[in-house]
């Protein structure tokens, strides 16, 4: 039973979201990242607060314009958000020298009404390019001037905006050398530092990530990325910090393991993030899956907790009915921590429990 001072609270809270908010009107919204809907569980943004943690997801502007209980539940759980797609090259220079960023723009508004930080995805990257980079055959002179043009235009755009940027994303390969991309092809290894020159002097407030898969347990990809990013900072390259993806299944990555990886970048003197988390599985998921999910969803973000480098910890997307994995993996999904209709899946609780239990 709630004492009859939380029942006023809650009833006071109810009359303000109300007045907020309106008839379901999720455009006239004011409401703190921190506030939950007024008859909800606090949100996870509210109990990572005093941990100095942002909790995040990734957006898309197609389904916040079609489904206000999409938008309503992000800013009632989540402190920082990341358009999925719609930040990326291709999407925002479809062609050469010609930007659209109605999208991103929109996901932008719906975090600033929402006081909700973003995380920008991503400038550099060897995929969802645009056909005319991809087929136009540029030679490393032109190749660099519209890599650097592309970095100007779209941070500056956000620039005091967007407090994050994955600047280069996935430029590592499973060997631990640098991937084979239209970017080493043509500019060699130093594009890396290239870019990041370019996103600081585009915007010098933005926290500046390369953004990696697979480093969140030890092996030659994580060393090569920790051997990269040391190499980075000692050449003067404005790099802040190492987003860590996670895409995990049950179990894998262990906390302890991600725990490891996130100490050895801080050690670096580099902030750390968790920036994709989704943990896959066979699907229809059982009770007894979900359960060893919602243990793997604990014990990552208990690892981001205990390490003083790590400030964000960012899901890829919140729920079931928006995500990448049935494309990619066929016969799994379910991979997140709320369910096809928003409401909570024993991931969330366990994440909230991790988060209340710190406190
Ligand atoms: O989730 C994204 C999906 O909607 C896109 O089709 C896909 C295109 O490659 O990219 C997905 O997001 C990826 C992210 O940008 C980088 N890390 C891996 C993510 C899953 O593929």
């Amino acid at each position: 039973m709630r004492s009859p001072a939380v029942a006023v609270l809650v009833a006071a809270g109810l009359v303000a979201a109300m007045a907020t908010v309106g008839c379901g009107d999720d455009t006239a919204a004011r409401t703190a990242p921190s506030t939950p809907a007024a008859t909800e569980a606090p949100g996870l943004q509210a109990l990572a607060a005093p941990h100095g943690v942002r909790m995040g997801t990734a957006v898309r502007a197609n389904v916040l314009a079609a489904d206000p209980g999409y938008g309503r539940t992000i800013a009632a759980q989540y402190g920082i958000v990341t358009p999925e797609n719609d930040l990326k090259f291709a999407p925002t220079e479809p062609q050469r020298g010609r930007f659209d960023f109605a999208a991103a723009d929109a996901v932008v508004a719906f975090a600033e009404r929402h006081g909700l930080a973003v995380r920008g995805h991503t400038l550099v990257w060897h995929r969802q390019l645009p056909a005319w980079l991809t087929e136009g055959r540029f030679d490393a002179r032109e190749t660099r001037a519209v890599l650097r043009a592309h970095i100007a235009a779209v941070v500056g755009r956000y620039r005091g905006r967007i407090a994050q940027w994955d600047v280069v994303n996935e430029a590592v390969d499973e060997d631990g050398r640098l991937r084979d991309n239209l970017w080493l092809r043509v500019l060699g290894p130093g594009y890396i530092g290239d870019a990041f020159q370019a996103a600081r002097a585009a915007d010098p407030e933005a926290r500046l990530f390369l953004n990696e898969f697979a480093i969140e347990a030890p092996g030659p990809k994580a060393d090569a990325t920790v051997a990269l990013v040391a190499r980075l900072r000692a050449e003067g390259v404005p790099i802040d910090g190492v987003g860590f993806q996670a895409h995990a299944t049950p179990g894998a990555p262990s906390g302890e393991a991600l725990a490891g990886q996130l100490r050895r970048v801080g050690r670096l003197g580099l902030e750390t993030a968790v920036t994709e988390a989704d943990v896959r599985l066979d699907v229809p998921a059982t009770p007894a899956a979900l359960a060893r999910q919602a243990n793997t969803y604990r014990q990552l973000l208990e690892a981001c907790l205990r390490e003083p480098s790590c400030h964000t910890f960012a899901t890829w997307g919140f729920t079931d009915a928006w995500s990448w994995i049935a494309k990619t993996f066929p016969g799994q999904g379910a991979a997140l921590p709320f369910d096809e209709r928003y409401r909570p899946k024993p991931a969330q609780r366990a994440m909230a429990a991790a988060l209340r239990a710190r406190r």
